[in-house]
């Protein structure tokens, strides 16, 4: 059943290894809808091919927003979105946004023990997290919206969901 009114989307955020999915296993086991990102562009076929050097994909925005927004219309009330690129999801949905952060050396190291990475992705990623790239491109694409950052590098997934859910009153 298509739901009367938009979905309030919270979207996660920010730089590879720094505890987005993480978050979202915690927020799924309270019983929250959660989107990953990623998942949802592969599942979907919402990629032009694959930037072999970058070891990433290359995203069909246009066709992710389209598909995205009507995908939403049959989600919950709220809905967390979670992703390093979620500044592609449909802005009129989006109501406020987390930007996970970490600092690079702890960031580095999850990254070596996680993370089938070369050194090259490493130090790329790392690299982004010190450039602030998540936290600017959402700031860039929802100007209007609220923005918070939490630091996961002393704060466990589930330290970082109560204050998610005490900054959104869920
Ligand atoms: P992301 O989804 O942002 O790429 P992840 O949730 O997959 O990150 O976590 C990457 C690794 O870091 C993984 O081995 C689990 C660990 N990790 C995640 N959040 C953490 C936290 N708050 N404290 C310590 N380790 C964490």
């Amino acid at each position: 059943m298509i739901e009367q009114s938009l979905p309030r989307v919270i979207l996660i955020t920010g730089t590879p290894g720094v505890g987005k999915t993480s978050v979202g296993l915690s927020l799924k086991k309270r019983g929250f809808t959660i989107l990953n990102l990623n998942d949802f562009i592969i599942n979907n076929g919402l990629y032009f091919g694959f930037d072999y050097p970058r070891g990433s994909v290359i995203i069909d925005d246009i066709k992710l927003q389209e598909i995205l927004f009507n995908e939403l219309l049959y989600y919950p009330k709220i809905v967390f979105i979670e992703g390093h690129t979620s500044e592609l999801v449909p802005n009129d949905f989006v109501d406020s946004i987390f930007v996970i952060r970490c600092n690079p050396g702890i960031l580095r190291e999850r990254l070596k023990l996680s993370r089938d990475y070369s050194n090259e992705k490493i130090a790329e990623n790392i690299q982004a997290e010190i450039m602030e790239e998540c936290l600017l491109s959402v700031k860039r694409a929802f100007p209007s919206k609220p923005i918070y950052e939490i630091d996961s590098t002393n704060n466990t997934p589930e330290m970082i969901v109560n204050k998610i859910l005490f900054r959104m009153q869920l």
